[in-house]
Order: C-alpha cells, then sequence, then structure tokens
C-alpha cells in the first residue's frame, strides 16, 4: 500500500483532497470543496464523514468507535458484501462479509466541473479472503461529494456461472434523538422483523422508534426520508438496484452492551441501509455487473 505522502503526492488535489493517518494507523482521505466535507477510510472504503456545507454532519460515528485494522468502525457507511448478516452456513466467517474490514486500494481522486470531487476505490482480491468467497467476482466504489453524497458500489461477476451476492451500504444517519424522529417511505412495503425471530409484517404508515428495531423492509424502491424535527432537517435517501431497506436502532440494551456505542450510543443514529439481502439478494448472471447507487440530501425543515 502507497504510503501517505506517496498518496498525497499521487492523488492529493491541494486544497481540496489531502491524506492522513490517525493515531492509529487509519489512512483516510479528506475532502473538502465549496459544497461539503467529508472523511473516507481506505479500510473497507468507510464514509466516516459528510457535511454539506451549512450542515451539521449528516453521517454519525460512535465517539467510542475503535478504529483497529481488520476491524469494522461503528458508524459511518460500512460496506456489507458479499452477503449481509451473519454468513449462512458459517459462523466463523465475518459478519456482513470482509471487505468492510479490508482495506481497499484508492484508484483516483478528481475535483469534477461541477465543483464536487469524486473518488474511486477498489477492493483488491486477496488470498485470505478466498476460503471464504471462492468466486471471480470483483468490487468497485465511486464516492462523489457535494451538496448530495453519492456512491455507486459495482460488483462484476467474472464467472461462466450466476453468482449470489447479498450486499448493503449499512449507513449510520446522525439524528437529534431516535424518539421523535419518523421514517418516510416504506409505507406498505413488506418486512422482515429480526427482533420478531424474522416474523413477517407490513409497514403501516411512518417508522417511529420506542423499542429496538431491526427490519429488512422489502419491495421498497421509493426515496426514503428521515424527519428530524430536532435538528430541524430531512435527510433524503434516494437509490437504484437495491429493493431491500434496512432500518435498525439497537435501542437500550443492546446500546449499553456494545462497548463501541455506550448506554446512550442509540440516542442519536439511525440505520437506514440500502441493501440487497433476504429475498432481494442478487443473483448476478455470468459475466455481467450489477450497480447499488444512492444518493443523499439534506433537506432544511422549512420554518
Ligand atoms: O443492519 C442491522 C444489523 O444487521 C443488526 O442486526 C446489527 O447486527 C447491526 O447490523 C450491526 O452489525 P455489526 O456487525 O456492525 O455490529
Amino acid at each position: 500500500m502507497l504510503s501517505v505522502s506517496e498518496l498525497n503526492q499521487r492523488h492529493g488535489i491541494s486544497g481540496q483532497a489531502s491524506f492522513v493517518q490517525d493515531a492509529n494507523g487509519f489512512v483516510m482521505v479528506k475532502v473538502t470543496n465549496a459544497q461539503a466535507t467529508a472523511c473516507i477510510a481506505l479500510q473497507g472504503a468507510q464514509l466516516l464523514h459528510w457535511a454539506p456545507a451549512g450542515q451539521q454532519p449528516v453521517i454519525w460515528v460512535s465517539d467510542r468507535a475503535i478504529y483497529a485494522p481488520g476491524k469494522p468502525v461503528r458508524g459511518g457507511a460500512p460496506i456489507c458484501w458479499p452477503w449481509f448478516g451473519p454468513h449462512d452456513a458459517r459462523a466463523d466467517f465475518p459478519a456482513h462479509g470482509f471487505v468492510r474490514n479490508l482495506l481497499w486500494e484508492l484508484v483516483r481522486v478528481d475535483a469534477l466541473p461541477d465543483g464536487t470531487t469524486q473518488m474511486a476505490l477498489h477492493f483488491p482480491a486477496q488470498n485470505e479472503t478466498t476460503e471464504q468467497w471462492p468466486h471471480d467476482t470483483t468490487l468497485d466504489m465511486e464516492l462523489t461529494v457535494g451538496r448530495c453524497l453519492k456512491v455507486d458500489l459495482v460488483t462484476r461477476n467474472q464467472e461462466n456461472q450466476p453468482v449470489t451476492v447479498g450486499q448493503a451500504l449499512h449507513t449510520y444517519f446522525q439524528i437529534g434523538d431516535i424518539r421523535q424522529v419518523r421514517i418516510l417511505g416504506l409505507e406498505g412495503c413488506p418486512y422482515i422483523d429480526k427482533v420478531r425471530h424474522g416474523e413477517r409484517h407490513v409497514q403501516e404508515g411512518e417508522v417511529r422508534f420506542d423499542r429496538e428495531t431491526d427490519r429488512i423492509y422489502l419491495n421498497s424502491t421509493r426515496d426514503v426520508v428521515i424527519e428530524d424535527p430536532v435538528m430541524k432537517r430531512r435527510i433524503r435517501i434516494a437509490k437504484k438496484g437495491s429493493a431491500s431497506t434496512v432500518v435498525w436502532n439497537p435501542w437500550v440494551e443492546k446500546s449499553a452492551a456494545m462497548k463501541d456505542l455506550g448506554a446512550d450510543g442509540y440516542v442519536r443514529m439511525v440505520c437506514v441501509e440500502n441493501a440487497n439481502a433476504a429475498d432481494d439478494v442478487l443473483v448476478l448472471p455470468a459475466y455481467s455487473s450489477h450497480h447499488l447507487e444512492v444518493c443523499y440530501t439534506v433537506e432544511e425543515e422549512k420554518p
């Protein structure tokens, strides 16, 4: 892997994109442009910060997050791939797949004419994952930082047979108070309730939170909006290439039991994840590719 100074020489953009290494050895690219600021770690190609100009951060990271090589950071937008949740056959395989725990290669960083900053990262095939994933596939991510945050996650199947992939952009959003947040756009969608042992229900009205919530919504292709009356904003989540949306908040007990979340960690975060999971896993035909695309936008609450 290139050193931070080599990364800055090769990919840095003066005043817009620079590489740093934190005290934990995490290499990150910090982006600042007229529209927004952002930070992406090379481990897991994990977005850890995004704030449109004039806005509070939209992406949440636990203040108890542990930054350790090979371990997922609590918060940001972890990439779950090539399976979502626990592996269906091997309990010793990492939850949510392995790409969020490993180093990605930075391919390019570009200052685009519209004032946004775009970067591309590639997940390099590595021997240590072959046992877990004996398939000839590639994974790339393109991320664009501006007033909107765009991600395009591209899976390519290079085999002469179909391959089944589960994936999600497991994004943690910063909110004022989970007890006052409403999530719109899932009305009428069937969902799998992981808190109630996989029971299937249909969403009636908006989603509100008064307990541990862990649901995989199916047939959810509309925009989802997080309405936050405390921070006086709406976060709009638009997507393509994903028909499942995961909504998660660990609530009191689970939060207290997670050392990288803590007793009150659950209050200011909510996960809304654009996924291909459960009934919606991806069966990628031979020699084909798939794009999971999301676009996050913040709308100020009208006075
Ligand atoms: O997306 C929700 C979920 O699958 C929950 O069940 C919970 O496990 C969460 O992901 C966090 O998973 P992690 O492996 O990052 O602790």
